[in-house]
This record gives structure tokens, sequence and C-alpha cells, in this order.
């Protein structure tokens, strides 16, 4: 992985900022992507301190297609040819039946689990394919094949990921490019602060009474589907805590 390019979106916090700080560990340069610079700054300056990382930082909301398009076509000429796409950047917006849910959440779920996935991988994709070289890591989630009540449209959003994902696979089948998707479990983030806009008391119990994946345990499936050898290309990554056995099946210690 040494000084290969890769670009996360979403790497302000999570799963996304930590596997910004594994693919450091591995020598990599970095493009850093969301829309809290400061985080961003923040993580460079530790990055560049620990590993003398090079990073380049995208100030940019993935919903907002002529920015997404315009940034990555205008990187600078060392920054362009992007090895890795970790396309992270995602979030859900309550937990309601869908006959009483606010249409704004779906449309936010949808404009950047989806579209916002969409517009990255199609400004970054040509360059790939250029040089028939590259990979593209989505992150999906066992939601995406595991629907659960009241995850309607965010569950949906990730289907839609797997089958993007999918498709990309077959599209690019005659080229080196590999096509990765790693669907999490629950992993304990500012996931649910987000879902639930702030509220911490709704928050906290998803993840009290087992232990949930951490974000650096995603990260580390992550580059490994980075890390093997170029004939390998790990389609479909499951990574789920030992306690949970499906979306709905949690055993927690009462
Ligand atoms: P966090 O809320 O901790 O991180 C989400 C990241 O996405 C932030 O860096 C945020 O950056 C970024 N982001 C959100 N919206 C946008 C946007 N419009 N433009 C650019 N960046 C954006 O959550 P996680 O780390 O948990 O989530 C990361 C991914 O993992 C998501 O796709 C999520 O669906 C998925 N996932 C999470 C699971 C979990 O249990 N936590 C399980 C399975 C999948 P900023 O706000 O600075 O823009
Ligand atoms: C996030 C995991 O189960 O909260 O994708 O939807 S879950």
């Amino acid at each position: 992985m040494n000084n290969k390019i890769v670009l996360i979106t979403g790497a302000s916090s999570g799963i996304g900022l930590a596997c910004a700080r594994k693919f450091a560990e591995h020598g990599t340069r970095l493009i850093v992507a969301a829309r809290r610079k400061d985080r961003l700054d923040q993580l460079i300056k530790d990055l560049q301190k620990k590993h003398g990382t090079e990073s380049y930082i995208l100030e940019l909301d993935v919903r907002d297609k002529e920015a997404v398009e315009k940034t990555i076509n205008n990187l600078p000429s060392e920054w362009k040819t992007i090895d890795v796409l970790v396309n992270n950047a995602g979030l859900s917006r309550g937990l309601d039946r869908v006959h009483e849910a606010k249409v704004e959440d779906w449309e936010e779920m949808i404009d950047t689990n989806i579209k916002g996935l969409l517009y990255v991988t199609r400004a970054v994709l040509p360059g790939m394919v250029k040089r028939n070289s590259g990979m593209v890591i989505n992150i999906g989630s066992i939601a995406g094949f595991q629907p659960y009540p009241k995850g309607n449209v965010y569950s949906a959003t990730k289907a839609a990921v797997d089958s993007l994902t999918d498709s990309l696979r077959m599209e690019l089948v005659d080229t080196a490019i590999r096509i990765c998707t790693v669907d999490p479990g629950l992993v304990e983030t500012e996931f649910s602060l987000v879902r639930y806009r702030g509220d911490a008391e709704r928050a906290k119990p998803v993840y009290q009474g087992f232990q949930p994946l951490k974000p650096e345990d995603v990260a580390e499936a992550v580059v490994f589907c980075a890390t093997r050898p170029v004939h390998v290309q790990v389609a479909q990554l499951v990574v789920m805590p030992t306690h949970q056995a499906s979306t709905t099946m949690v055993h927690r210690k009462s």
C-alpha cells in the first residue's frame, strides 16, 4: 500500500476516521473528505505527526453533485491517481414507521447514501478505468439484506449500495479494478447520535448490554480487502459483533 492514494468519504468520524488511521499505518497517502473540515484538519495533523502521512482535504458534501464533480476533477495532478476509493459517508435519520416518518429524513438518507455514493464513484471511476487499476470499497450494512421495522428507508439505501456494488463488479469484470462491499452490524460511532439528531439518551442504549464493534474493527476489514493480492477480489465482507446474529437479534445482558 506504500504511497498508494486512498480517498475516504466521511473521514471526520467513526468508521471513515478509523479507516484513515488504519490506511496511514500502511503508509498510504490520503484524501479525506467530509463536511466538518476542522475535524479533518486535526486528523491530518495527527497522521502527519504519527506516520508522516501526506494528506489532502476535501471539504465536501457528497450530496452536492456539482461540487463533487468539480473537486474531484480539479484535484492537483499529484493527487489525481486514486488507487482506492472508500465510499463510507452515510447516515440514518429517524426510526419511524413509513406512515409516520418525515419525508425530509428519507430524502437526506437517499441523497447521501445512494446519490452521494454514486456522484463520488462517477467522478473517480473514469480515471481508474483509464489506468486499468484501482479498487472501490463501499460501506453497506447488514441492514441492506436484513431490513428491520422502522429502518425502512435506511435499509433500502443500504440494499441499493449492495446492488450497485454488484452491478459495478459486473460492468468492470474485464478490467483489473476490484469492487468490494463491507457490510457491518452494530458499530459504536456517532451513527445513532446522528439518527436521533443529537439525543444521547436515545442513542446510548443502542450500544449497551453487549460489546458492539469498534470503528477500528471495520477499518481492519476494509484494509484487509485493500491489501489482498491483485487477483483476489473480496466481493462482500459481513462483520458483526459476536452477540449480534441479525439486525433484530442482539443478545444483551440485562
Ligand atoms: P458517523 O456518524 O460516525 O460518521 C459518518 C460520516 O459520514 C461522518 O464523517 C460524516 O462527516 C460523513 N457524512 C455524512 N453525511 C455526509 C455528507 N452529506 N457529505 C459528506 N460526508 C458526510 O457514522 P459511521 O461511522 O457509523 O458511519 C459510516 C458509514 O457506516 C455509513 O455509511 C453508515 O451507514 C455505515 N454503517 C454504520 C454502522 C454502525 O452501526 N455505526 C453499521 C453499518 C454501516 P461530516 O458530518 O463531517 O460531513
Ligand atoms: C447500521 C446498523 O442495525 O443500526 O447500518 O441499521 S443498524
